[in-house]
C-alpha cells in the first residue's frame, strides 16, 4: 500500500508518500509549500482558502508522478480550529495562535476557573495561544452565536477532503479543554465558561480513524480515489510516535522545540505546574513536555534577514562567530511575535550588559547558544519532576539538519544526542495510516 502524509508545520507543508519495499519503509518527498502567518486587520490569521488549495495541488502532484496512495492523513501544528456554521460553512477568519486575542482572554478565563483548577483536571501547560483561551475570546466577541460546530485545522483539511467530521484525541488534548485522565471533552470548564455544548457533542477519537474516501469532487480534481484517515493529528504526537528509540528523553525540533519524555500517566503536580510542562495526549501514552519557542527564531532571522542566507548558512555563520555564551530568555513572550527579532535581542542583551550581536551569524549565535541552554535546564525539570533520569537526549524533526545546534545541546547536556528522522511528524503520520489497515 502507498500512504501520504500530509504535514503542515508553521514554517512549511509538504506530502510524503511512503511504501514497503520487503519490509523496508520507503519515503517519497513529492510536494512541498512555504507556510507564513499573515496580518489581517490588526490579526495574525492563516489563509484557510490558500492551505486547502496547497492540499489538493499536492495530491495532484502525486498523480504527476505516477503516485498514486491508498489513503492520505493530514496533521498541522495544535490548538488553531476553525468555527463551522450550520452549513459547515468555516466561519473565517482562521486566527492564528500568535495573533494577541488569546492573552487577551486568558486573564478573563482565570477569573472564572483559576489556572491551578485547569491545570489540575487538564494537564495542559499555559500557553496564552491554548485554544480554550482563543475560543473565550470568540465568546466574548460574539463569533460563537453562529457557529455550529468547530474542527481542530487538520480535522478542518480532512473534512475538506472526505466530507466526514470527527474530532481525534492528540489533538483536542491540546485544546485545554480535554479531561486528561479520561480522554473526553471536560463539560465542567465547558458550562463554567458558557461555551455552546453544541461545539462537543462529539468526543474526540483514538487514532487511526478512518474517515471515508476522497470526496468526489476532490477525486475528480486530483485524478484518483484513495481513504482519508485521522493520524495522530497533532503534529507533535505524530513526531513522537516515531522516535527511533523509545524510553529517551526527546526534543521535538522544528517551530518549536518540544522537550520531554512519554509516560503512562499525566502529572499534574504543583512542580510540573510551576515548570509549565504539558500532559498531551500520545499515541498510547502521555507527552509530558516543554515547549521552548525553538527554531522560530531562527525563522524570523532569517525573515527579517531578506532571505538572503539559508538555514543551513546561518548555522555555518554561528559556529564562525561562536565568542559568547549568550543565555537569552528564548520563552519569553517578547519572542512570541516580535515585530524584529534583532531589535528583541538587542535590548534582551543590552539590558543583561551583554555584548549586542553585531553581524547575522552572531545573532544566530546568540539563538541556538540560549536554546542549547534552555533545553539543559528543561531536561534538568523534567528529571526532577519525573524523578527519572535519561542518559540519552533524542532529537527529530527539521532542526536534525542543524549539527551546530546538535554540537552546542549535546555541551550543554553533558550527555549523548541521537538524532532521528528530520521528517519524523510524517513517519509517525504513516506508522498510524499503516496501523488502521491491520
Ligand atoms: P515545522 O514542521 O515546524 O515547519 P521543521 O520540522 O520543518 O518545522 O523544521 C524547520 C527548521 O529546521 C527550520 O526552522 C530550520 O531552523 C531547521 N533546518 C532545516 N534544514 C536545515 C539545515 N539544512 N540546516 C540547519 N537548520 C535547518
Ligand atoms: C508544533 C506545535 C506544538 C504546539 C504549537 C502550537 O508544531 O504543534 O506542539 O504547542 O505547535
Amino acid at each position: 500500500m502507498i500512504h501520504l502524509a500530509i504535514d503542515i508545520g508553521a514554517s512549511s507543508g509538504r506530502h510524503i508518500a511512503a511504501w514497503r519495499e520487503d519490509g523496508e519503509l520507503k519515503m517519497k518527498e513529492v510536494y512541498r509549500f512555504p507556510n507564513l502567518p499573515q496580518e489581517q486587520d490588526g490579526h495574525l490569521v492563516w489563509d484557510l482558502d490558500r492551505l486547502c488549495r496547497e492540499v489538493v495541488s499536492g495530491l495532484k502532484a502525486c498523480k504527476e508522478q505516477g503516485i498514486m496512495p491508498d489513503s492520505v492523513g493530514i496533521d498541522t501544528w495544535a490548538v488553531d480550529y476553525v468555527l463551522l456554521d450550520d452549513a459547515d460553512k468555516p466561519i473565517l477568519p482562521l486566527y492564528c495562535y500568535r495573533d494577541g486575542r488569546g492573552a487577551q482572554a486568558a486573564e478573563l478565563v482565570h477569573k472564572v476557573l483559576p489556572f491551578d483548577k485547569l491545570y489540575e483536571k487538564t494537564g495542559i501547560q499555559f500557553q496564552p495561544f491554548n485554544t480554550i483561551y482563543q475560543l473565550y475570546w470568540d465568546k466574548v466577541n460574539g463569533r460563537l452565536d453562529g457557529a455550529a460546530d468547530f474542527l481542530m485545522l487538520p480535522e478542518y483539511l480532512s473534512f475538506y477532503l472526505s466530507g466526514v467530521k470527527a474530532h481525534e484525541y492528540t489533538n483536542a488534548s491540546s485544546t485545554g479543554l480535554l479531561d486528561a485522565r479520561r480522554r473526553t471533552w471536560d463539560m465542567e470548564i465547558v458550562t463554567a465558561l458558557g461555551l455552546p455544548e453544541r461545539l462537543f457533542a462529539a468526543q474526540p477519537q483514538k487514532p487511526p480513524v478512518k474517515l471515508g474516501q476522497l470526496k468526489t469532487d476532490i477525486a475528480q480534481q486530483v485524478g484518483f480515489d484513495c481513504d482519508v484517515v485521522l493520524p495522530a493529528t497533532h503534529d507533535t504526537a505524530s513526531a513522537i510516535a516515531a522516535l527511533p528509540q523509545k524510553g529517551t528523553a526527546y526534543i521535538s525540533s522544528g517551530t518549536w522545540s518540544l522537550l520531554g519524555a512519554e509516560l503512562e500517566q499525566p502529572v499534574t503536580t504543583p512542580e510540573a505546574m510551576k515548570a509549565n510542562f504539558t500532559n498531551e495526549g500520545g499515541v498510547g501514552t502521555i507527552r509530558f513536555l516543554k515547549n521552548i519557542m525553538g527554531l522560530w527564531l531562527v525563522q524570523c532571522l532569517k525573515r527579517e534577514l531578506k532571505d538572503q542566507y539559508s538555514f543551513a548558512q546561518l548555522a555555518q555563520m554561528a559556529q564562525a562567530e561562536a565568542d559568547f555564551d549568550y543565555r537569552l530568555d528564548v520563552n519569553s513572550a517578547r519572542y512570541l511575535a516580535p515585530k524584529s527579532v534583532m531589535a528583541e535581542i538587542d535590548a534582551e542583551c543590552a539590558g543583561h550588559g551583554w555584548p549586542v550581536p553585531q553581524t547575522p551569524g552572531q545573532y544566530a549565535h546568540a539563538i541556538y547558544q540560549s536554546l542549547a541552554h534552555a533545553y539543559a535546564a528543561a531536561l534538568d525539570q523534567l528529571e526532577s519532576i519525573t524523578g527519572e533520569k535519561f542518559d540519552v537526549l533524542c532529537i527529530v524533526g527539521g532542526g536534525v539538519n542543524n549539527t551546530y545546534l546538535n554540537h552546542l545541546t549535546w555541551q550543554a547536556i553533558g550527555r549523548p544526542v541521537i538524532t532521528g528522522s528530520p521528517e519524523a511528524t510524517a513517519l509517525g503520520n504513516i506508522l498510524l495510516q499503516e496501523a488502521a489497515y491491520v
